[in-house]
């Protein structure tokens, strides 16, 4: 399949990190039995992908600017273009040799996202959308499903960790969800959460307490699937109060009347 250059710059620098973090994650398994884990061994791997990821991106775009979940943001001299980047979401999963994790890779220009990336370098899935262009997976044009029900709806959620947000809500509102709903999943990388809401594999998907790199790539996966995106209180500050949610419009917005109700 024919990619634009923007794209071409993206996969490239997804596929050479994703190389170096499978290998990382072959290791995995054999660091599982000390007992302090292989805590430190994913933060470096994590550290080394960023890294990787910030060095292929801006040799193809040396001005722009780059927000990572490890660095921070590296401003460019090209205030209008930004990357965000997540070089290893669902760091829980990876840490306990879960293959569900991905590079998520955003650009921002003037503030919009208009190309998103998010690849699983385990299940080879790779996710990419360009605004305007339409949303694909290993090339091939997905699109958010075509439910229109709640109860037959399955929908994936986050839930905070340990002494981080609001655990009493997140109990309240996957109490409500799970009430009016055919299943309820929680898989740990909102990247991918994201990216399958786009593909349809799941019908909606809500989080809390996420990051714009989290969700910088889905969201625009899921709007060029067709899908709706809004924050856990109906509007668009998905960036400020670090809430999501995403489905097709009407599940979407039957999802959002349910938290209101948590
Ligand atoms: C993770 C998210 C996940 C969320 C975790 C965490 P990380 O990203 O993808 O959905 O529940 O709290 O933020 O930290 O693995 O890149």
């Amino acid at each position: 399949m024919h990619h634009s250059a923007l794209l071409n710059v993206m996969i490239a620098a997804a596929r050479k990190t994703a190389r170096a973090l499978k290998r990382d994650f072959g290791e995995i398994e054999n660091l599982q039995v000390s007992l302090k884990g292989p805590a430190n061994f994913v933060s470096a791997a994590d550290r080394r992908a960023e890294e990787t990821l910030y060095a292929e991106l801006s040799r193809a775009r040396p001005n722009y600017g780059f927000l990572g979940e490890e660095g921070g943001m590296r401003d460019g001299a090209d205030k209008s273009h930004r990357w965000i980047v997540d070089p290893l979401d669902g760091t829980t999963n990876f840490l306990h040799s879960i293959p569900h994790f991905a590079i998520s890779v955003a650009l921002e220009r003037e503030g919009t996202i208009v190309a998103g990336l998010v690849y699983n370098p385990v299940s080879e899935d790779l996710f990419v959308a360009e605004k305007g262009k339409g949303a694909f997976l290993n090339d091939h044009r997905i699109r958010v499903a075509g439910r229109k029900v709640l109860a037959d709806a399955v929908i994936a959620c986050g839930l905070p960790h340990i002494g981080r947000g609001d655990a009493e809500l997140g109990h309240k509102e996957t109490g409500a969800v799970q009430r009016q709903v055919a299943g309820l999943r929680r898989f740990g990388a909102a990247a991918l959460d994201l990216a399958w809401v786009a593909a349809g594999r799941l019908d909606a998907y809500w989080e809390r307490d996420i990051k714009p790199w989290d969700m910088g790539a889905g969201i625009i996966l899921v709007r060029e699937a067709g899908g709706y995106i809004s924050d856990c209180y109906g509007g668009e500050e998905m960036f400020a109060n670090g809430t999501i949610t995403a489905g097709n419009e009407t599940i979407g917005k039957e999802l959002l009347k349910v938290l209101k109700t948590a």
